[in-house]
């Protein structure tokens, strides 16, 4: 069945029938169906992961509900330049949902856009059904139209929320925001900044370029905007008092541009890379963040003012600017970091010896100059491969990239950690749920399946995965 037949499957079945359609459309995918079975013998690297971050979390009880209206609205992006928009609840990004660990997160969405939507929550490991995926988990939310997601969030850290039906027009028009969870064991900051960095591709008359999924990003590195944006605005000002500490949680939302913060005035300490905090601090200047990556950082504000840059191509765009505006002191510099971090977390090293489970070629699936898809191991969504793993079981992947085009690959539903790259050891100290393969490389990963159901792995370069990048990963 193609993905409209299943789609128009779930509308004539009804209610009653959905969970029936779907636990078919799961076993057999789009397309064809390989399994790989679980190696029992791998207990030491099972054991490994189980010992850095829990299968599941104990709900506290708490729930806290959130009303998201998805709607067009106007955003004044830098001074006298508006710009039609659609947002969450007239903001963009949408409001932060900022959590415990251990609440029960609620959110009922109301779609007033003119086209059918959903909400992924990148990196939160919720159950299958709340993964926001149309033609894999849900059916899109169409206009005038409702849905309750309800989830637990099992880890602590800085995650993000986005529409996942069009994603190349609707992030791009502003359907995005942040959900922090926040474990209520971590030290507390001064300042706790969120910073959603995007870019816009603005006409010459300041409105929004209209052309998504134009042939040129298609077949390039996707749509890259020409202003850029921290929370809506360009290169905010933000004041803060010298010997503050202050924890800076960016999230690259923008469609497809790569984002390489470089501090001035400060050396910033990474502490968590995509929501998990890291094995041990590292240095976080210059982090690479590939579409749907998020970075934590923490530091002491000093006495002069601290500039922060982009310059992942060169171009050199201002991302935010803090001042200092008068003493504060509560902190000393040269105090060291606060977090906590995890030395539970495993080497790469543990991992290296298990081989490659299973290989994903990620290339354009039409010939040069014969159209514009691209996909995984030579098939787009609509006739891809599901790959079957056991929940509990730890396995290999490598993701090859056989095009000219970058491909920040993401897996919903599960973290992983890259043990190589190029056939080379690599240990990054951190875990992942977005991995930026450059053209010509081969990234390794081990990856630990710890939730049931269908999930998506997708280019996170919105114009890739319309154009056919997707594949399904069943947990079983
Ligand atoms: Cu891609």
């Amino acid at each position: 069945m193609t993905l409209p037949q299943r789609l128009s499957a779930l509308l004539i079945v009804g209610v009653v029938g959905i969970a029936a359609v779907l636990f078919l459309a799961g076993r057999s995918g789009p397309g064809s169906s390989t399994a790989l079975a679980l190696d029992s013998g791998r207990t030491a690297e099972v054991d490994a992961f189980a010992a850095a971050y829990p299968v599941s979390v104990q709900a506290s009880g708490v729930t806290r509900e959130f009303n998201l209206v998805a709607a067009p609205s106007r955003l004044e992006v830098a001074d006298g330049l508006d710009v039609e928009v659609w947002s969450y609840n007239g903001t963009v990004p949408g409001p932060e949902l900022r959590v415990e660990l251990g609440d029960t997160v609620v959110v009922a969405l109301d779609n007033q856009l003119p086209q059918a939507t959903s909400i992924h929550w990148h990196g939160v490991r919720v159950p299958n059904a709340m993964d926001g995926v149309p033609g894999v988990n849900q059916d899109p939310i169409a206009p005038g139209e409702s849905f309750r997601y309800e989830f637990t969030p099992k880890d602590a850290g800085t995650f993000w929320f986005h529409s996942h039906n069009r994603g190349s027009e609707q992030i791009e028009r502003g359907l995005y925001g942040s959900i922090v969870v926040v474990d209520p064991n971590e030290p507390v900051y001064d300042h706790d900044l969120v910073w959603m960095i995007d870019d816009w591709l603005l006409d010459g008359d300041g409105s929004l370029n209209e052309n998504f999924n134009a042939m040129h990003d298609i077949t390039h590195n996707g749509r890259w905007g020409n202003l850029v944006t921290v929370n809506g605005t360009v290169a905010p000002d933000v004041a803060i008092h010298s010997g503050d500490r202050v924890r800076v949680r960016m999230v690259n939302a923008a469609n497809a541009r790569v984002v390489a913060p470089v501090f001035d005035g400060v050396t910033p300490v990474g502490i968590a890379v995509d929501g998990m905090l890291a094995r041990e601090p590292f240095d976080g200047q210059g982090f690479e963040l590939a579409p749907g990556n998020r970075l934590d950082v923490e530091f002491v504000m000093p006495d002069g003012p601290v500039s922060v840059a982009e310059n992942f191509n060169g171009e050199g765009y201002q991302i935010a600017t803090l001042t200092p505006d008068e003493t504060g002191a509560s902190a000393d510099p040269s105090a060291g970091v606060d977090a906590p971090f995890n030395p539970a977390l495993p080497e790469s090293a543990i991992f290296a010896g298990l081989g490659i489970d299973h290989e994903y070629s990620l290339d354009f699936t039409s010939p040069m100059m014969m159209g514009a898809d691209w996909g995984f191991n030579g098939q787009t969504f609509d006739n891809t491969d599901t790959l079957t793993v056991d929940e509990g079981g730890v396995y290999t992947f490598r993701l090859r990239n056989d095009s000219q085009a970058l491909h920040p690959i993401h897996f919903h539903g599960q973290f992983f950690m890259v043990t190589g790259i190029d056939g080379q050891l690599v240990d990054e100290g951190h875990l992942r749920d977005t991995v930026l393969v450059y053209p010509g490389q081969a990234v390794d990963i081990a990856l630990r399946a710890t939730d049931a159901g269908l999930w998506a792995v997708h280019c996170h370069i919105q114009e890739h995965a319309e154009a056919g990048m997707m594949t399904l990963l069943e947990v079983t």
